[in-house]
């Protein structure tokens, strides 16, 4: 097991893996930027180091003063959260290079996973539903236009570098789809310098369910049943749960196999996402790994009882996990709403500054995932989430009760938070009633 790591990330997540290494007797080290000079969990890690200037090309994503941080504090591990260098395997073989271990997948998992048409070849070499498409990438509009009568319109091209949204363009006829195609490899080539296109059916209101994995290096891979995410803003979640409240029981064991299929053919190792879309008739199609923790693992910690980051850590050191399946099991409804630093009437735009009042929602069932407190100062230079609410409770309809009164409990000023839209959304019948799609926050809170 580790004995010391570095935490190359900032916010509540580096607050959520010093929690854990604290609980497990592992010594945390933390990088911060001079913007995150005040930040709550300097305190609370054994060392704090400043990496550089605000910006995360500077800080952050720069590798160079991480990996010396890393070197300077003697640490056997980096762990890297979510976003930042969570999935840049460049970063991920540097630190290996360097004899430091990376709590993630090994470089060659990323850097092939993060290949949208090399996962989903993957995805079909393991029997694993995908969306009906192309074959690996398209190269040219002919080829497009030809799949696309073949499978019927609408169809979505994608960029093979893309992932969370960029690089994704919707054909509805022969004249669309040259535009799409053009537009699509154009913006993968800008955004990824990489202008591989793949063309798929478009799935119409699908909902997004994804199911969470963890495997250890001797090859055993546990999956801990799924969240659904379809509430979405421009591809930023904002209300995640666990368990999908419209999966019958067949489905999610079938769902969940078939995430366990794709990461076993991958070898892959740490903890993953498996994404799928769910169309109308409740049918499952393969999408894309993300090869990291993500944000809203909480409520699959929730519903399993299972501390996710613990057992990051445990594998990454070279533990098996000591579970069978059959000893994973979930119970009750999980609801994590993003508590984001954004004016929800003012089209969500960021809303830093400093935080006068703060008052936490607390009692039955409630789990705040913050590093924020009151005179803490917002700023401008990074994602705008400053606290996960999360509520269990026994059935969907308390859940739901439980988080609104948190929300109403929760107070923060005078900077604006997404606390009103995340209330108006779980007050919302449709949303009471199973009735959202991806398309839901566009459709009924603008
Ligand atoms: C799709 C789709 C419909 N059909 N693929 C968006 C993010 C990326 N992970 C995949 N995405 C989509 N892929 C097919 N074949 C619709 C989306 C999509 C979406 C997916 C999940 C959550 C929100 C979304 C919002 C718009 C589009």
């Amino acid at each position: 097991m580790f004995s010391k790591i570095l935490i190359a990330n900032r916010g509540e997540i580096a607050l959520r893996i010093i929690r854990a290494c604290r609980e497990l007797g592992i010594e945390t080290v933390v990088v911060y930027s001079e913007a995150d000079r005040n930040a709550s969990y300097i305190e609370l890690a054994d060392e704090a180091i400043c990496i550089g200037p605000a910006s995360p090309a500077q800080s952050y994503l720069n590798i160079p003063a991480i990996i010396s941080a890393a070197e300077v504090a003697d640490v056997d591990a980096i762990h890297p959260g979510y976003g930042f260098l969570a999935e840049n395997a460049h970063f991920a073989q540097i630190c290996l290079d360097c004899g430091i271990a990376f709590i993630g997948p090994r470089p060659e998992s990323m850097r092939m996973l993060g290949d949208k048409v090399a996962a989903r070849e993957l995805a079909k070499k393991a029997h694993v539903p995908v969306v009906p498409g192309s074959d690996g990438q398209i190269k040219d509009e002919k080829e497009a236009i030809k799949l696309a009568n073949k499978i019927g319109y609408p169809v979505i091209v994608k960029a093979a570098a893309g992932g969370g949204g960029r690089g994704m363009r919707v054909a509805h006829n022969d004249i669309s789809l040259r535009n799409a195609f053009a537009t699509a490899r154009a913006e993968a080539e800008s955004a990824f310098k990489d202008g591989t296109v793949y063309l798929e059916k478009y799935i119409i209101e699908p909902r997004h369910v994804e199911v969470q994995i963890m495997a250890d290096k001797s090859g055993n891979a546990l999956h801990f049943f799924e969240r659904d995410c379809s509430i979405q803003r421009r591809h930023q979640k904002l209300i995640e749960e666990s368990p999908c409240p419209i999966l019958d029981e067949r489905t999610r064991e079938e769902l969940c196999k078939a995430a366990l299929k794709v990461i076993k053919e991958a070898k892959y190792e740490n903890a993953a996402t498996v994404e799928f879309l769910l169309d109308r008739n409740k049918k499952f199609y393969f999408i894309e790994v993300n090869t990291r923790i993500q944000v809203e693992h909480p409520v699959t910690e929730m519903v399993t009882g299972i501390d996710l980051i613990k057992m990051q850590l445990r594998v990454a050191g070279g533990q098996n996990i000591n579970l069978k399946q059959r000893d994973i099991t979930h119970s009750g409804v999980a609801i994590e709403c993003r508590i984001n630093a954004e004016d929800p009437d003012r089209n969500f735009a960021p809303c830093p500054g400093k935080v006068d009042k703060f008052i936490l929602p607390g009692g039955m069932g409630v789990r705040v995932d913050t590093h924020i407190y009151q005179g803490a100062v917002v700023t401008p230079y990074y994602d705008s989430m400053i606290a996960k609410l999360i509520v269990h409770r026994p059935t969907r309809e308390e859940a739901i009760i439980t988080m609104k009164r948190a929300l109403s409990e929760f107070r923060i000023g005078p900077i604006k938070t997404t606390i009103p839209a995340c209330f108006k959304i779980l007050s919302h019948n449709m949303y009471l009633q199973n009735k959202v799609d991806t398309s839901f926050i566009e459709q009924h809170l603008s």
